[in-house]
């Protein structure tokens, strides 16, 4: 087999690539080493960055967004007493949109399996080989259990956190640097269905911990709890992950609204960068290069944003011969990967309760300052809608 991109792994990253990528003539194969139903099925990010809408739109991907996405003009930030709307367009012009990943995944596979490049679901044993010279190729074992190789001019890292690509780019010896925070908390994270009882999301400090009142439709709720890391699901029934909600939301002449809970787990939160995302012809885009704790809704947006470079910087390399996209490519992606990861630290820091009583009382101080000053309103609104590309 042969294709021009060889890109390892179907998540939001890989996929999109692969579409930006055929919509400018480039030709990629994507393997993906789990089956559709589990790429489809996964539960994560829902809040899609006025960036990320647009470029699915451009990229032919918007017809199913723009019916059934929820346009948010904002996020409710709550603390004892007290729930204040942040209103983004008023703030700084731009606002978001609730759209499951899933969904996102979906339109992508179904749009790839309608005429697009080929996807390979189910593949295993994937090895990535002679990255340092200007034809690399992966070996893999296909859904049939056949060794094969897809010869490449260019392969794509987007296999996400736990992939192998970004192991070969460190073994390039070209000074691979790693910088992480693991947070002394975690996520408990349920999908219900129960219609939401707010109209725009809810970040909510609570002295028990923080809180976070999401959703996917007008008929069904996410939300999620601060718990210690070494909780154990077993231990929360649903009667306790109520009460809990209860608690943390409450507010005067307001009712948190229940139904079955549908789906629950427990989410470490960590911050993760490494750089460069780059070695020869592999480079590494989304998850697989960097992690960032969900409090700031970046991820997803990070995956989108990383891909829309590197389709730019791989067309300019492929089509026309010139390397400078592709040699920027690391340290501009890696600009606003720095910018995400400091917004992604600075929500998860204001909101999240350490037990320490001096901490409390600064984050106390920061959403006060948040909620009264246009100036720091305006700071959380440029960044939670996401910087202009
Ligand atoms: P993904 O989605 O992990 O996709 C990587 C794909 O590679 C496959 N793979 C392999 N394929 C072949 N061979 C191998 N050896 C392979 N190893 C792995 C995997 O099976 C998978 O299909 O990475 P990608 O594409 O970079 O996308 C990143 C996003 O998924 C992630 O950043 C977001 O989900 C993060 N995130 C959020 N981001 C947002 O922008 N907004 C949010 O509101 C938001 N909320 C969240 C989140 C992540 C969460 N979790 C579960 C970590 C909420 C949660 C709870
Ligand atoms: C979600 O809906 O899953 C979600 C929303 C906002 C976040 C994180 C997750 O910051």
């Amino acid at each position: 087999m042969r294709t021009q991109v060889g890109i390892i792994g179907a998540g939001p990253a890989g996929l999109l690539l692969s579409r930006l990528l055929a919509l400018q003539g480039i030709d990629s194969v994507v393997l993906e080493n789990r089956s559709r139903e589990y790429v489809e099925a996964r539960v994560r990010a829902g809040i899609l960055e006025q960036n990320t809408v647009d470029v699915l739109t451009e990229a032919g991907m918007g017809d199913r967004l723009h019916r059934e996405g929820l346009e948010h003009r904002g996020i409710h930030l709550q603390y004892p007493g007290v729930r204040h709307q942040l209103d983004f367009p008023a703030l700084c012009g731009r606002r978001v949109w609730v759209y499951g990943q899933t969904e996102v995944v979906k339109d992508l596979v179904a749009a790839q399996l309608a005429g697009g490049p080929p996807l390979l679901f189910d593949v295993s044993d994937v090895a990535v080989e002679d990255v340092d010279t200007d034809s690399p190729r992966i070996r893999f074992t296909d859904a049939d259990g056949v060794a094969r190789v897809l010869e490449c001019d260019v392969v794509a890292g987007t296999d996400g956190f736990h992939g192998p690509s970004r192991a070969v780019v460190a073994e390039g010896g070209s000074g691979q640097q790693l910088w992480e925070r693991t947070y002394p908390y975690a996520w408990l994270g349920i999908l219900a269905d129960a219609p939401p009882a707010t109209d725009e999301l809810i970040y909510a400090w609570h002295p028990d911990g923080f809180a976070l009142y999401s959703m996917r439709s007008p008929s069904v709720s996410r939300l999620y709890l601060q718990v210690d890391p070494s909780e154990r699901i077993e231990d929360w029934s649903d009667d306790r992950i109520w009460e809990g909600l209860a608690t943390r939301f409450a507010l005067d002449g307001w009712e948190l609204s229940t139904g079955r809970i549908t789906e629950k787990s427990i989410l470490p939160m960590r911050s993760f960068v490494s750089a460069p995302m780059r070695r020869g012809r592999l480079f590494l885009a989304g998850d697989a290069a960097h992690i960032v704790p969900p409090t700031g809704a970046k991820g997803l947006n990070l995956a989108v944003a990383d891909v829309v470079l590197l389709s730019r910087a791989l067309v300019r390399l492929l089509q026309d011969k010139e390397t400078d996209l592709a040699d920027a490519y690391s340290d501009t992606a890696l600009r606003r990967v720095w910018r995400a990861t400091h917004f992604s630290w600075w929500m998860t820091s204001m909101l999240h309760t350490s037990g320490d009583a001096f901490d409390a009382q600064l984050q106390l101080s920061q959403l006060r300052r948040v909620c009264s000053s246009e100036a720091a309103a305006r700071e959380l609104a440029e960044n939670y809608t996401g910087l202009p590309y």
